[in-house]
């Protein structure tokens, strides 16, 4: 792994809001991305967090014609539930915008005509499926008919799920529309082939610079570089950016009315605008420059895997052809997470969501456990009742037991005021483990292996707690008391550097922490500052940082997410 830079750019995949966030999104980047730009802070390294809305395109259109709404409407509704979402689980991000703005479309366009110039963009005319009654092109997705290859009904215009096979939308038998029965028609004899003329990217002319940028790359997560390699030994083709829609970024040329660039050719360039918003915004409108221009700037992609080729492939390959910007140095793409071992799935109603978890637990205990689950290297599993055991078990049994039998114990014993007293042998020992484990958690994190980093956080709090164990404060305090004292100045610095090491994984609960403690908030570049807590500094009386889940709690947000109880 490269060292880590001293300035970074760091994105998290846009979310589309046309649905709420649940917790396949958060553990698949919002969640890591906000630990490592915490983290980035914290180390006195600056970060800027991008992310917005993705508004545009055929994902915003049919959620709204399947609620008879306009599109504009759905973005208003999700932008916001989004936007309180992440505010409400610490997902902080310095700009979260909008795709669909006319500093976007603008940006878009020009991005769009400058790769036309160039030739990177060609026009083709291609056959497609057209919906008499709807009066559009359809999707894909929307069209269903008899596969060309097995012939079962029900296969769709862009696979057969019944043999799997990828098909053609225009060659399906006895094709129907299915956008005309949301609107309450059959959807049956209204659609036919017809011509439209649509521009694709030339990404086969980037084969080689693909690969060279890839082949730059070692450090990369495996999956992202096996998929990556996989789509260039097959040969990159040329791909459609545009679509036959009204919603979206218009295709800026004469006879190009009716269309618009495809979702994921302006998602990507959102990135880029949303930076230059947030600059100007600050007054700097050049701002931007020094993250987008500038390789000594890092670059961080983080997006859950169904977004790879997106962000390894395409966005780097329309960078390289639009030339002056600089290209992402990682793209850090988690595997799925599945909610009790079945596939998370919003029309199904199976999943947790943000706004609804929000209502009735704490936001640090969702980062917690989807940090000890997180999907680095393989899919992994929510399940309320792993929830409810890692609460208990670690947050509150470990971490929060040792915070609060060690301030607990000075508050009644010192009246609140840390003992002065030199710490014994074991003491040091207990001591020089702080910096062991920030030492392996940065490490970690600058792997991006944030579960692992974790682990150094609460293998230090477990050592505190055999520590305090060991050293039986309770008995020494009347036999022994400057051992007594030597053990609580002991474990109330070390639950000091707790409340430093935990805070890019819980900030909520290290904010709490640092005022119980009767410490400044944290500040920017805070990492390794020495321990302030000395003999005589009084602390707060200390509140329990991690009240225990019970079952009732369980069972009810079990109900909730569409898991029936067992
Ligand atoms: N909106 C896709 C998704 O939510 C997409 C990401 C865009 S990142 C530029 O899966
Ligand atoms: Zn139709």
């Amino acid at each position: 792994m490269p060292p880590l830079k001293s300035r970074y750019l760091v994105t998290a995949a846009l979310p589309y809001a046309n649905g709420r966030a649940h917790v396949g999104h958060i553990a698949g980047c919002y969640l890591p991305a906000d630990t490592f730009v915490r983290f980035l802070r914290l180390t006195g390294r600056e970060a800027v967090f991008i992310c917005g809305s993705d508004e545009n395109g055929a994902p915003i259109t049919f959620a709204a014609l399947k609620e008879g709404v306009s599109p504009q409407d759905i973005v208003n509704r999700y932008h916001q539930i989004l936007k309180t979402s992440f505010a409400g689980l610490g997902i902080d991000f310095s700009f979260y915008g909008e795709t669909h703005a006319p500093a976007h479309d603008d940006a878009t366009q020009k991005f769009f005509l400058k790769l036309l110039a160039g030739n990177y963009v060609q026009k083709r005319t291609v056959e497609q499926v057209y919906c008499r009654e709807c009066q559009m092109f359809l999707p894909d997705r929307y069209i269903e008919g008899l596969c060309p290859f097995c012939g079962k009904s029900g296969a769709r215009g862009d696979q057969c799920e019944a043999c799997g096979r990828p098909t053609d939308a225009t060659k399906l038998g006895e094709p129907e529309c299915k956008v005309c029965p949301q609107q309450g028609r059959s959807g049956k004899n209204c659609v036919e082939v017809r011509a439209s003329d649509h521009w694709f990217l030339q990404l086969n002319s980037s084969e080689t610079a693909v690969r060279q940028y890839l082949d730059a790359h070692p450090e990369w997560r495996a999956a992202v570089k096996h998929f990556s390699y996989g789509l260039l030994d097959e040969g990159l083709r040329e791909r459609c950016i545009t679509r036959d829609l009204t919603w979206g970024v218009p295709v800026p040329l004469d006879g190009a009315a009716g269309k618009v660039l495809y979702v994921w050719f302006d998602a990507p360039i959102g990135y880029i605008t949303f930076s230059q918003q947030y600059f100007a915004e600050r007054g700097q409108p050049d701002g931007w420059r020094d993250f987008w221009q500038n390789a000594d700037t890092g670059l961080v992609h983080f997006i859950g895997k169904d977004n790879t080729v997106f962000h390894s492939v395409m966005f780097p390959a329309m960078l390289m052809a639009h030339g002056g910007y600089r290209l992402p140095d990682t793209v850090v793409a988690n595997e799925f997470l599945n909610l009790e071992r079945d596939k998370i799935s919003t029309s199904r109603q199976h999943a947790v969501w943000v706004d609804e978890y929000l209502t009735q637990f704490a936001p640090d205990s969702l980062r917690y456990y989807l940090t000890t689950i997180a999907p680095e290297n393989h899919d992994s599993d929510f399940s309320w009742t792993g929830f409810q055991t890692r609460h208990n078990g670690e947050l509150a049994d470990n971490l929060g037991n040792f915070i609060q039998r060690n301030l607990a114990f000075c508050q009644k014993y010192f009246d609140g005021a840390v003992p002065a007293a030199t710490a014994s042998e074991a003491g040091q020992k207990l001591l020089a483990k702080i910096a062991a484990a920030k030492n392996a958690a940065a490490e970690k994190i600058g792997e991006h292996c944030y579960r692992d980093a974790l682990d150094e956080v609460m293998m230090l709090s477990r050592a505190g707690n055999e520590f305090f164990s060991a050293e039986t404060p309770w008995k020494t305090r009347t036999a022994e008391p400057e051992k007594c004292a030597a053990t609580i100045l002991t474990c109330v610095q070390t639950v000091e550097a707790l409340s430093v090491l935990m805070a890019p994984f819980l900030p909520f609960s290290a904010a709490k922490l640092r005022a119980t403690l009767n410490l400044p908030a944290l500040q920017d570049g805070d990492w390794n500052a020495p321990g302030q807590i000395k003999g005589g500094h009084l602390i707060n009386a200390p509140e329990v940082l991690f009240p225990k889940i019970d079952d009732a709690a369980i069972t009810a947000a079990k109900e909730r997410s569409g898991v029936r109880p067992v």
